[in-house]
């Protein structure tokens, strides 16, 4: 294959400075919080409100990824480490599952269908070493995030392609992104391109500025 423009990933836009400063002085007012906390039966998490729309959130830059050079690094603490081209992730067992997804600067969009590969799919096809505590999603617009093995060993976390039967667009993280419903959204990395398993705990780019490690909405975890 030709090293043409189609295949190269290109860097599109340019590092939101001030946003992240504002975010981060979010975090250490403590703003948005409403002391409460609420049961996981409670489908809106205390604080959120719903939105029809999907918001974009990002960093200012937004890769755009095209699926002939796509390569999903999978390593670390893993006894089969792999490098997955868009045909093998394609060609691995698909899920289909509905969720809704809540986002720390309080939306909250319900009801939405996303097709991909089944988190637990991933940790079978790489076999985590038992020593495996963690899961760091490194992304090209190099976002990092880190959740718990536990976290991402759920039914409802998935590397995710499609949402609402369409491919997912390059503004909302595609061609793949990571997807897990249960935590606030910065845990849902957009473009990724390696997932490292890890015997230590890595907080990533928001965790080191003021975002809570766990991220848990019902229990409000916005902020450490
Ligand atoms: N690679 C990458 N992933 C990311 C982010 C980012 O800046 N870069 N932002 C996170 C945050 S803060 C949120 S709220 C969600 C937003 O996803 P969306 O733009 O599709 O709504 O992506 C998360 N994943
Ligand atoms: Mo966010």
């Amino acid at each position: 294959m030709t090293d043409g423009p189609a295949d190269k990933i290109t860097l599109i836009g340019a590092i939101k400075e001030k946003l992240i400063g504002k975010k981060q002085d979010w975090a250490r007012e403590g703003r948005l919080l409403t002391g409460k906390t609420a049961d996981h039966a409670t489908r809106l998490p205390p604080g959120q409100h719903l939105v029809s729309d999907w918001p974009v959130l990002d960093l200012g830059i937004q890769p755009l990824v095209p699926r002939e050079s796509f390569r999903l690094v999978i390593d670390g603490a893993v006894s089969n480490a792999v490098a997955l081209g868009w045909a093998d992730i394609m060609a691995l067992p698909q899920t289909i599952y509905r969720a809704d997804m809540h986002c720390v600067t309080q939306w909250s969009r319900y009801d939405n269908e996303w097709q991909g590969v089944a988190a637990r799919t991933i940790i079978e096809l790489v076999q985590p070493l038992a020593a495996a505590s963690h899961v760091i999603f490194h992304a090209h617009d190099d976002y990092i995030t880190n959740v718990t093995l536990d976290q991402f060993d759920q039914t409802d976390a998935a590397l995710v392609h499609s949402w609402q039967g369409q491919p997912i667009e390059r503004l909302h993280g595609g061609p793949l992104r990571g997807m897990i419903p249960k935590l606030y959204l910065w845990k849902s990395a957009k473009w990724i391109k390696r997932i490292e398993f890890a015997t230590a705990d890595h907080p990533g780019f928001w965790e080191t500025r003021g975002y809570n490690n766990n991220a848990d909405p019902w229990l409000e975890e916005r902020y450490s």
